[in-house]
């Protein structure tokens, strides 16, 4: 859904987010088995939250630096997964992703929620992104499209099975986010877990 956040609910939005990550700081990820950091930093807010480190992929209830829970999710988000998930029940994690310059996401499916059939609902905030998607196979072929600042995308039904990834960010292109998260983008993830 393009555009589905007003500039003004986005500053908002954004606002919320960062005032939360106050009180879980986005920390680098390292991926099972290598160790390798991850070229996005992370944090959570909700119940539960996505982790990786050298012990594999896993929700946890609490942030793997600080110790403790992850901040609450801000009501607009509550309201945007009634709004558009068809799901009857809350969401139990966000997981936020952070891009810089840099950053990329790798192909790969969401494989870590028991809830395998609730949908993810994402939000694109900041600087736009190249994203891609394919099939339930590795090699299945993928398209891409961009994501701006505002998109809501819902992955519902077989798309939620799918390989997807961020090929990279494209730096300077929103003026959305404050000077010290330029140039950057935040992906919010909302998702059932259980
Ligand atoms: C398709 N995030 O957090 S959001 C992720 O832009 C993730 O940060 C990307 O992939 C990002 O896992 C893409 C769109 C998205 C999210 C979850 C999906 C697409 C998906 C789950 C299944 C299929
Ligand atoms: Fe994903």
């Amino acid at each position: 859904m393009p555009g589905y956040f007003s500039p003004a609910d986005q500053r908002a939005l954004a606002g919320a987010v960062i005032a939360a990550l106050a009180d879980a700081p986005p920390y680098r990820p390292s991926m099972p088995r290598t160790g390798a950091p991850l070229s996005v930093t992370m944090s959570n807010l909700g119940p539960l939250g996505w982790i990786s480190d050298r012990d594999g992929y896993r929700y946890e209830p609490v942030h793997p630096v600080t110790g403790r829970p992850w901040p609450p999710l801000p009501e607009a988000l509550l309201t945007l997964w009634d709004a558009v998930s068809g799901w009857p029940q809350p969401p139990q994690a966000c997981l936020v992703n952070i891009y810089g310059a840099d950053s990329r996401l790798g192909l790969h499916v969401d494989a870590d929620e028991d809830a395998r059939d609730a949908p993810v609902v994402s939000v694109s905030l900041g600087d736009r992104a190249r994203f891609r998607i394919g099939g339930p196979r590795r090699n299945d072929p993928t398209g891409s499209l961009v994501l701006s600042s505002g998109d809501v995308v819902v992955l519902a039904g077989a798309s939620r099975r799918c390989h997807h990834g961020v090929d990279r960010i494209y730096p300077g292109t929103s003026s959305l986010l404050p000077a010290a998260w330029r140039p950057g983008r935040i992906n919010l993830t909302l998702r059932r877990v259980r």
